[in-house]
C-alpha cells in the first residue's frame, strides 16, 4: 500500500529525527532528504486514510493560488481557515490588540479595506507563480507558461515552476515551502510531476501538500490532453513538531485503507477555469481525524 511509505516517514522522523529547536520555538525532529512516490494513473490519488484529510481544504487552497491571489479573504470565503495564523500574529504583534480568530476573520470578510491591510501574506505563491515580476520590468505568467509548454513542446526538460524569487522573500508571511514543481510527459502521454518541497510539516503540511499537488497534476494533464502519470514528492527538511509526536504514533498505529479516487467532472476551458465543485472524491473512508495544532 502506498500510504506505508508516508507511515514509514513518520516513524524514521520519530526514531531517527535530529531534535532541535526550530523558528517557532517549538522544537522539532528532523531528517534531511527524503522520497515517496504515488502512482495517479489508476485514477487513485494520495488523500491519506490513516487519518482524516480534508482534502477539499487542500483543493480550494490550490485554487486559490491559481488564481495569483496573495490575500486571505477569499480563501475564507470559501470558509478556508489554514491561513489565518500568521497574518492574525502579525496583526496581534503590530497592534498589541490582543483580538481571537474568529473577530479577526469576521473583520477580514466584512471590511474590505481591513482585508487589504491585514490579510495581505504578501508576494507569496500566487503572485510568483501568475505574475513573477522580471528584470525586464514585465510579470511571468510561469503557469500559463508551462501550460502552453506542455501542449506543444512536451519531450522538455524545462516544464517547471518555482516559488522562491530570492528578491521577494522578505515581504513574505513565509517563504514557499513547497517550492518547485517540474513535469515530465512520457511517450505514452502521461504526465509525470516532481515536487520539491524544501522544509516539511510531515503531520499537518504534507498530507495537504501531496492533495494540493495531486488536484494541480489532474488540471494540468486535462488541460494538456495527457493523462495522470506520478507523483514524486521530495522533501528537503522533514519534521514533527515536538508536539505532534503522540499523533503521529497515534496515526503509525493505523493499518491503510484503499486509497480514493479523485475526478475532474469537467473539462474547464483553461487552467483558470476550475472551481471546488469540478472535484470529485469515491471511495473516501479514512480512519478518524487526529488533531494537532500548527506552529506559527
Ligand atoms: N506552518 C506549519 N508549522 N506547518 C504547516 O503545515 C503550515 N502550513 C501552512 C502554513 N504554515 C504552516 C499552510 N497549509 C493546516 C494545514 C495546511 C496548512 C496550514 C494549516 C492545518 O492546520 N490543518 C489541520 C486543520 C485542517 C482544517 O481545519 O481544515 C489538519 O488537521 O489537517
Ligand atoms: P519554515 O519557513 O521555517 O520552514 O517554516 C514553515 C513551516 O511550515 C514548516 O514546518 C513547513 C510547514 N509547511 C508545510 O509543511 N507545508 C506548507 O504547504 C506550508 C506553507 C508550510
Amino acid at each position: 500500500h502506498p500510504e506505508y511509505q508516508y507511515l514509514d516517514l513518520l516513524s524514521q522522523v520519530l526514531e531517527n529525527g535530529d531534535e532541535r529547536t526550530d523558528r517557532t520555538g517549538v522544537g522539532t525532529r528532523s531528517i534531511f532528504g527524503a522520497m515517496v512516490r504515488f502512482d495517479l494513473s489508476e485514477d487513485t490519488v494520495p488523500i491519506l486514510t490513516t487519518k482524516r484529510v480534508y482534502w477539499k481544504t487542500a483543493v480550494k487552497e490550490m485554487l486559490w493560488f491559481l488564481t495569483g491571489g496573495t490575500n486571505i479573504q477569499p480563501l475564507l470565503r470559501e470558509n478556508v481557515r489554514i491561513w489565518t495564523d500568521w497574518p492574525l500574529a502579525t496583526y496581534r504583534r503590530e497592534t498589541g490588540e490582543d483580538i481571537g480568530q474568529d473577530v479577526f476573520e469576521q473583520r477580514i470578510l466584512e471590511d474590505d479595506a481591513f482585508a487589504a491591510r491585514w490579510g495581505e501574506l504578501g508576494p507569496v505563491y500566487g503572485k510568483q507563480w501568475r505574475r513573477w515580476l522580471g528584470s525586464d520590468g514585465k510579470e511571468h505568467d510561469q503557469i500559463a507558461d508551462l501550460v502552453r509548454t506542455l501542449r506543444e513542446n512536451p519531450a522538455s526538460r524545462r516544464m517547471l515552476f518555482h516559488g522562491w524569487n530570492v528578491a521577494e522573500l522578505g515581504g513574505m508571511a513565509l517563504p514557499p515551502c513547497h517550492m518547485v514543481y517540474q513535469y515530465h510527459v512520457t511517450t505514452d502521454g502521461r504526465l509525470n510531476c516532481l515536487l520539491f518541497q524544501r522544509s516539511a510539516d510531515l503531520l499537518l503540511g504534507a498530507p495537504f501538500n501531496y492533495v494540493g499537488a495531486t488536484s494541480l497534476q489532474l488540471m494540468l494533464a486535462q488541460q494538456a490532453g495527457l493523462r495522470p502519470g506520478e507523483l514524486v514528492w521530495v522533501g528537503g527538511d522533514v519534521h514533527l513538531y515536538l508536539n505532534h509526536l503522540d499523533q503521529a504514533r497515534e496515526q503509525m498505529s493505523r493499518e491503510p485503507r484503499p486509497l480514493p479516487r479523485m475526478r475532474l467532472l469537467r473539462q474547464a476551458e483553461s487552467i483558470d477555469g476550475y472551481r471546488i465543485e469540478d472535484f470529485e472524491v469515491e471511495g473516501y473512508a479514512p480512519h478518524a481525524a487526529i488533531r494537532a495544532e500548527v506552529a506559527v
